[in-house]
């Protein structure tokens, strides 16, 4: 899969925090801004750029034909696989070289990487920590393409 009109990208950030030995210290969750124990009393622990679960307005909303450049900072003490519904996309290199094609990227402690992708598929695209209980617990949002 080629990835045009790198040069254009829309540049969208993606913050990946909670947990334990994590730094979160606090978190939205339905609107409300709560401490990172009373999210824990709740069985919620994870936050995608300081929401906790699926928020009403798409993390990012993107034209279709866009091509967006994803960057990706794991401030947690833990791996968590990142999955992107709808579309593919490659990870770039500090050099612009691309990888492989993927739906899903393993965010080790710590990392910040990039993916680049074509907003190429209209709909409402989930994008979530394949570590289900993660997910179950916080770590989701979603992409509107339009
Ligand atoms: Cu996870």
């Amino acid at each position: 899969m080629d990835v045009p009109g790198l040069d254009n990208a829309v540049p969208v950030r993606l913050n990946m925090e909670g947990g334990a030995m994590g730094r979160m210290q606090s978190a939205v969750l339905n609107g409300e801004r709560k401490s990172f124990r009373d999210l824990v009393d709740e069985n919620e622990y994870w936050a995608l750029n300081g929401t906790v679960g699926m928020p009403d307005a798409p993390h990012a909303g993107l034209a279709l034909g866009q091509t967006v450049k994803l960057e990706i900072s794991n401030d947690t003490s833990f791996p968590h696989a990142m999955h992107l519904h709808g579309m593919h996309f490659r990870e770039i290199g500090e050099d612009g070289t691309l990888g492989p094609l993927r739906d899903t990227i393993t965010m080790f402690r710590g990392e910040t990487r990039t993916v680049v992708f074509v907003a190429d598929n209209p709909g409402d695209w989930l994008f979530h920590c394949h570590m289900l209980s993660h997910a179950a617990a916080g770590m989701m949002t979603w992409m509107r393409v339009t």
